[in-house]
C-alpha cells in the first residue's frame, strides 16, 4: 500500500478517522501510519505531501495540537521524521505516485534518488513541483499555479512523462474531488482523495486505488456520510 497525505491526516482509508492537520486527531492518524510503515515495512509505503512541512502545519492545526496535546517538542520530532519522508514512488516500474504532480526539473527518474534527506520543503525547484504542482485539462505546457507555489501542467505533459520514462499512469492526491478519484487525460492520471467529507465541510466520497497483481487498477470508494445542505459541493477541485 502507498499512502499519500491528502493534506488532513484523517483521510487515511480504509479506517474512517476523523480528519486530522485540519481537524482534532492529526496525532492519532499519523502514529496509526507510521505504526503500519513499522509493522508492514516492506509492504507499506508513506510518501511526503506538502503538509508534511514545518510552515505549513504550524499553520493549519498540527502545531496547535502537538502544542495544546503534548509539547512543542513533540511537533518539532515530527517535523524531523517528516524532512525523512520520500517524495515519490514508482509501482513495477510504471505507476508513478507523488503528492502534488509533475516538474519541469524532473528529466530523469534517477534525479528522485539523488535528493538528499532530511530536507525542509524548499519553495520552488523539483521537491516543491512534487509536493505542489497540480494538472489542468485546459492548458498546454506549464502554467501559473493559482496556490501561489510551483505550476499548473497540461495533458501534453503527463503524455510526453509517460512515454520518455516508459510509464502507464501518473497517482497524485492534492486536490479533493467528488468521487474520491477523477481521471484526466483519458486515464493517463488519476487524482486520488481518499478523506470522505472532507474536514467535515465537503461532499465528496473518499477513494482508495488496488492495484492488482497483473497491474489492474480498480477503486474502492468510501461514500460521503451524507449531502446535507451546507456542505460545500466538491465539483470544483479543491486545494489541499
Ligand atoms: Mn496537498
Amino acid at each position: 500500500m502507498i499512502w499519500t497525505s491528502t493534506g488532513c491526516w484523517g483521510s487515511f482509508w480504509p479506517c474512517g478517522i476523523t480528519p486530522g492537520n485540519r481537524g482534532k486527531r492529526s496525532l492519532e492518524t499519523i502514529c496509526l501510519v507510521l505504526a503500519y510503515k513499522i509493522k508492514y515495512p516492506n509492504n507499506f509505503f508513506l510518501l511526503r505531501g506538502n503538509h508534511e512541512c514545518a510552515s505549513i502545519n504550524r499553520i493549519y492545526g498540527f502545531y496547535d495540537e502537538c502544542k495544546r496535546r503534548y509539547n512543542i517538542k513533540l511537533w518539532k520530532t515530527f517535523t524531523d521524521c517528516f524532512n525523512c519522508l520520500p517524495i515519490a514512488a514508482l509501482v513495477e516500474g510504471t505507476i508513478f505516485c507523488t503528492h502534488g504532480g509533475l516538474s519541469p526539473d524532473l528529466a530523469d527518474l534517477r534525479q528522485l534518488r539523488e535528493i538528499d534527506r532530511p530536507l525542509d520543503v524548499p519553495d520552488h525547484g523539483l521537491v516543491c513541483d512534487l509536493l505542489w504542482s497540480d494538472p489542468d485539462e485546459d492548458i498546454t505546457g506549464w502554467g501559473e499555479n493559482d496556490r501561489g507555489v510551483s505550476y499548473t501542467f497540461g495533458g501534453d505533459v503527463v503524455r510526453n512523462f509517460l512515454k520518455k520514462h516508459d510509464c502507464s499512469l501518473i497517482v497524485r492526491a492534492h486536490q479533493v474531488v467528488e468521487d474520491g478519484y477523477a481521471f484526466f487525460q483519458k486515464r493517463k492520471l488519476v487524482t486520488l482523495f481518499s478523506a470522505p467529507n472532507y474536514c467535515g465541510e465537503f461532499d465528496n466520497a473518499g477513494g482508495a486505488m488496488i492495484v492488482s497483481e497483473n497491474l489492474t487498477c480498480s477503486f474502492s470508494i468510501l461514500p460521503p456520510k451524507s449531502k446535507f445542505k451546507g456542505l460545500k459541493s466538491s465539483k470544483k477541485n479543491s486545494k489541499t
